[in-house]
């Protein structure tokens, strides 16, 4: 920090009052992170001397982006940052080596229903190409997990999801597959495509200041969880898309581009039940034992129901 009328003893003062430090009211811990916070803004305002036109400018801009908040989340990485952080602390209580976690993102939706060991996500109206997805739901030793529920949601072929494009209908590409006794889930949909950020809105304009885009390559968002086992937030990605490793949203990981398979042979189809070529992709999901009830659950973040 290089700001002199920041360090003063008189700004000093002001910071503690703003963050009521000293007051016997509050949370502490509020205090000390809201001092922090507006003491870097002001430290930022008077290094890069923002002007008030500036200041209001980016103010109001922050104010008008409100709907898209998540989106800026995702796009100026503090989902993964925050997932980084979540791996260091998983990797301390020893619980690593299972599946690696990725960003949720801002579209998922509770409430899908739900099947056992089988569901069609797609309604049937996207003619995209067939997608059969499948695997099993193992613990960190290798055990299957039974009545796992993998909560399966993706995007259709123009990188819209349903919910927040009324043009879909309800839970289009949403399902829970509850796993069978094997462990195994499996489910038919169509290839998503990539997301790009609603053109024309606070998150395509920040990005454009950043010369930045907001695309994210084709991806399959999953929370996979069991009781007793360490909640699973997820995406695999579909492999070969131009963005795979461009994703405004920084949630491509190595571990989770598994094989796209491209099913031709008359044969497949006829057992598959599927007209076209289709696209097989097979997966694992390792999910890591937990005695704390509360690893076991979905974090708090505000989350639709439809
Ligand atoms: C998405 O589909 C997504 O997964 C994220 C992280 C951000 C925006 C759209
Ligand atoms: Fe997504």
């Amino acid at each position: 920090m290089a700001s002199k009328l920041v360090e003063n003893r008189d700004t000093q003062a002001f910071l503690d009052k703003i963050a009521g430090i000293g007051s016997s009211g509050g949370n502490e811990r509020v205090k000390q992170i809201v001092r922090r916070i507006v003491g870097d803004l002001f430290a930022t305002i008077d290094e890069f001397d923002v002007t008030e036109d500036e200041f209001w400018a980016a103010l109001n801009f922050t104010a008008a982006g409100a709907p898209e908040i998540g989106l800026w989340a995702a796009g100026l990485g503090f989902e993964h940052f925050l997932d980084v952080r979540m791996d260091i602390a998983d990797q301390k209580a020893g619980l690593s080596g299972g599946t690696p976690r990725t960003i949720e993102g801002p579209l998922y939706i509770k409430g899908a229903p739900r099947t056992k060991g089988f569901a069609r996500l797609d309604d049937g109206t996207d003619k995209g190409e067939t997608l059969i997805m499948h695997g099993r739901v193992l613990d960190n030793e290798g055990k299957p997990v039974a009545g796992a529920i993998v909560d399966v949601w993706h995007a259709n072929t123009l990188g819209n999801y349903s919910y927040f494009d009324k043009s879909q209908s309800d839970f289009n590409f949403r399902r829970q597959i509850e796993t069978d006794t094997d462990g195994r889930y499996k489910f038919q949909s169509i290839v998503p495509s990539g997301y790009a950020v609603p053109s024309g809105g606070s998150t395509d304009g920040l990005l454009n200041l950043l010369g930045r885009h907001g695309q994210r390559p084709a991806h399959i968002h999953f929370f996979v969880t069991a009781p007793n086992h360490r909640h699973l937030t997820t995406q695999i990605n579909i492999d070969g898309d131009p963005f795979l490793h461009d994703d405004f949203a920084y949630a491509t990981r190595d571990e989770l581009i598994p094989p796209v398979l491209r099913r031709t042979d008359p044969d497949l189809l006829a057992a598959a039940g599927v007209e076209g070529p289709y696209t097989e992709i097979e997966f694992d999901f390792t999910i890591n034992r937990v005695e704390e009830p509360m690893l076991a659950m979905a974090s708090s973040r505000n989350r639709l129901v439809a």
